[in-house]
């Protein structure tokens, strides 16, 4: 029987960063990462999805145009789809129906937004419930982007990097549902442009050349993923804050620490940092928390109770054009929870 699906998927914003790949072809990373995924009513992808009898062919279009279907990673999901979808029973007429898919993103792509990410997200979720798959699929969106996979769930969620080769157990697994914290995300627009040097690319060059990157996913980045744990399930802000500040510095000072250098952050973005920490300063603890992913954008994580008076500091030294709130709120961050 023809049927069709659509969904949304939110961008995720990390707060402990992956950064360079231990496989290329299955996305298997370095080091684990933590994130917080926004609520749906903002920055996210819509994908439908249709099969039918009569396609002779496996189709995408982007933001209404057309694209090849010959992707690797792209045909790598659907692979995959159609695999655990079999091993989940659904009959073989339909596993092997050709799919049409329709993904649109209402943010920039590639501008250092996680676009891949709820895209893939989003077109995963969508293909299992099309083929009945009943596995997890944090694994499937992996294949497509690594982040993707942490964009299946809402709220904070842990991407573990695994042991094993074949990177079953490289997986996303939900930390605390949206409605533990509601924290809120401003999403500074510094620049909406393509970045210049894209994640994959960078990343690569990071792995063979950066020293730096060994120090931080033996040393640093473990013992951070137990921390910022514990200070989401402790709703404890400053240590939150502190950790997710940290990290964004670190990650930012391994991309200058890679031959030839990935510079994502520009002197609008270090103003940025600037500010929050003259504004964590006129408290006894931080109440803001910046963190800047591959490009010039920057994120801020706050408390609910902050919002009103950093919404005014931050217009008042930044005037704004482009700022977009997001809300990472409780009921309205539903998809794959
Ligand atoms: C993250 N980023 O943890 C980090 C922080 C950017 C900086 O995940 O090659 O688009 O598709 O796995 O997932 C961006 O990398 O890269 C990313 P691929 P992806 O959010």
């Amino acid at each position: 029987m023809d049927s069709m699906v659509t969904c949304i998927a939110p961008v995720n914003i990390a707060v402990i960063k992956y950064w360079g790949k231990r496989d290329e072809k299955l996305i298997l990373p370095l080091n684990d990462s933590v994130s917080g995924t926004l609520s749906t009513d903002q920055m996210h992808a819509k994908t439908t999805v249709m099969r039918c009898k009569d396609f002779t062919e496996d189709k995408i279009w982007l933001n209404g145009k057309e694209v090849s279907f010959s992707n690797p990673r792209l045909l790598s999901c659907m692979k995959e789809i159609r695999r655990l979808s079999r091993e989940s029973g659904t009959s073989e007429d339909i596993v092997n129906t050709k799919v049409h898919i329709c993904s649109e993103n209402n943010f920039p792509t590639a501008a250092g937004l996680a676009s891949s990410a709820a895209g893939y997200a989003c077109l995963v979720f969508a293909l299992k419930e099309l083929f009945g798959v009943k596995q997890d699929i944090t694994r499937v969106a992996r294949l497509g982007s690594g982040s993707a996979c942490r964009s299946i769930y809402g709220g904070f969620v842990r991407w573990h990097k695994g042991d094993l080769a074949d990177g079953s157990d490289s997986i996303a697994t939900q930390i605390a549902p949206p409605s533990h914290w509601p924290l809120h995300v401003f999403i500074l627009v510094v620049n909406d442009k393509q970045k210049k040097i894209g994640s994959t690319p960078g990343m690569q060059r990071t792995a063979l050349t950066s020293e730096l990157v060994q120090y931080r996913i033996k040393e640093s980045v473990p013992k951070r993923i137990e921390d910022i744990i514990q200070a989401v399930k402790e709703r404890n802000f400053d240590k939150f804050a502190e950790i997710t500040m940290k990290d964004s510095n670190q990650f930012h000072a391994v991309c200058l620490d890679t031959y030839p250098p990935n510079i994502y952050m520009n002197d609008i973005s270090h103003e940025i940092t600037s500010f929050v920490h003259t504004y964590n300063e006129l408290f006894p603890k931080p109440k803001v928390a910046y963190t800047f992913d591959a490009g010039p954008n920057a994120c801020i994580y706050l408390e609910e109770e902050s919002v009103p008076d950093f919404a005014a500091t931050l217009q008042y030294i930044f005037p704004p054009e482009e700022t977009l709130e997001s809300y990472f709120k409780g009921e309205s961050v539903q998809f794959g929870t």
